[in-house]
């Protein structure tokens, strides 16, 4: 059965011209751009969730999305159908990587056992699909925050029953991540915070989180799953604190359970600006730390304060933080993974193909931007035009004077330091040039 039949062949690049509005306009994926194709420099995955399991409702209504396969009696046949459309959209866009949570893919069952029988029939069935599309797994994660049971957190429930139930539902997420060549494995923090200290000791919270992290690593080495292990971070909602606030947050966390040389992150446009920082501050914290591992693509709304996970458009926001990816050295394991969802009156099904391809076509040309930026030149020199005293001055930084001398000579100095403009706006000009002029 095709679901998609609106779509009568795979979505091809024709141009910057063209109008029309099935093709890409700047994603062309054979494309070489900075030495590698934009297929593997951007690495599109569409996720799971948002594009096939939710069906538009909201806190205020019931669905409102044309989604054919999440009708039927039978929850089994039902996913089976579900997995169905989901490939078909996959070959139809030629995205080439897909994203799953263990409990959208698969119905949970009475028990564990029933719950795992399930997640490994649908595995594969995905395994199958794969081989037939050539469609890889970007990343797979455990759903631990949905069913009532998380209500209090999984790794950081105070319930040990609960710990070790997402304990085993992480080992079988992970085995069948490995199974499916999956390039990493994702840990959002689904309810790992706190709504009140009346209640919560978070030391011993953090602690349990800390030694099921390390369990976690544990079982990836034991099975020899070479996938990077990628933590989210998100600093509110569903719980009013979570721990994995942001890159910083977690980055110190990992040095503090010796955990930074075996975990890093996937970073979430919308959880960067919900914490308050720039997508490409979080970007760059994660480069400095050395723990950048992948992003999910998708935007906020400058008025609403919670993550509505819009497709992205902003080509300037992406650029700026396609600049600070290829500084970095690009994705290794990563990609990006639309983590998007359509807005709720977006009810029909190829809506799902317009919302795919204007994100697609905002990150391909966020990174002819920032590859044109980063090959010009002149940013760069600017910026190291701005620190080219401290090539003179070395003896500061390799400890050479003291707080002492430095006073001592300030006292004795004929002369007090001046700025030089910082030339933001200059700067912001530059970045619109490029993005105005590439092709
Ligand atoms: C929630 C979120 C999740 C993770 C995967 O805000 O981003 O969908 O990406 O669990
Ligand atoms: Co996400």
């Amino acid at each position: 059965m095709e679901f998609f039949d609106g779509v009568t062949s795979a979505i091809a690049y024709e141009g910057p011209e063209s109008d029309n509005p099935l093709a890409f306009r700047w994603y062309d994926a054979d494309r070489v751009v900075a030495g590698r194709t934009m297929r593997d420099h951007l690495r599109f995955a569409t996720c799971y969730w948002h594009s096939f399991s939710w069906d538009g409702f909201d806190i205020f209504g019931d669905g409102t999305f044309d989604r054919p396969w999440l009708a039927g009696a039978d929850p089994l046949a039902a996913a089976e159908q579900k997995m169905d459309a989901a490939f078909e959209f996959f070959e139809k866009l030629t995205v080439p990587f897909w994203c799953f949570h263990d409990l959208d893919i698969a119905p949970e069952g009475a028990t564990f056992k029933e719950t795992a029988a399930n997640v490994d029939h649908m595995a594969d069935l995905a395994s199958a699909h794969q081989e037939r599309t050539g469609v890889e797994l970007l990343w797979g994660t455990a759903k631990l925050f949905a069913n009532p049971r998380y209500m209090a957190g999984a790794a950081t429930n105070p319930d040990p029953d609960v710990f070790a139930y997402a304990a085993a539902q992480v080992a079988h997420c992970l085995d069948v991540t490995h199974r499916l060549g999956g390039h990493n494995y994702v840990l959002w923090g689904g309810r790992e915070g706190y709504e009140t200290l009346l209640n919560t000791d978070m030391r011993r919270e953090l602690d349990q989180l800390g030694r099921f992290l390390h369990m976690v690593v544990e079982h990836k080495h034991a099975i020899g799953f070479h996938g990077t292990i990628l933590i989210e971070p998100k600093p509110f909602e569903p719980t009013k604190h979570q721990y994995d606030y942001d890159v910083a947050a977690v980055h110190a966390f990992l040095q503090q359970y010796g955990l930074d040389e075996e975990i890093k992150v996937n970073i979430e446009v919308n959880h960067a600006t919900l914490a308050g920082h720039d997508f490409a501050h979080e970007v760059a914290a994660a480069m400095n730390a050395g723990i950048f591992g992948s992003i999910d693509a998708n935007a906020g709304d400058d008025r609403l304060g919670w993550d509505v996970d819009r497709f992205p458009v902003s080509v300037e926001q992406m650029t700026l933080g396609m600049i600070e990816i290829l500084r970095g050295g690009g994705f290794t394991t990563g990609g990006l993974n639309f983590d998007a969802k359509l807005r709720r009156q977006s009810i029909a099904r190829d809506d799902l193909f317009h919302a795919h391809i204007g994100g697609m076509d905002t990150m391909a040309r966020a990174l002819l931007a920032a590859a044109s930026i980063l090959e010009d030149g002149e940013l760069d020199r600017r910026r190291d035009e701005r620190y080219a005293g401290w090539d003179a001055e070395r003896r500061i930084l390799d400890g050479e004077v003291t707080l002492r001398q430095l006073h001592t000579a300030q006292l004795d100095s004929a002369t007090e330091p001046t700025g030089v403009s910082g030339r933001q706006e200059e700067l912001e000009n530059l970045v619109a040039r490029h993005i105005e002029r590439v092709r």
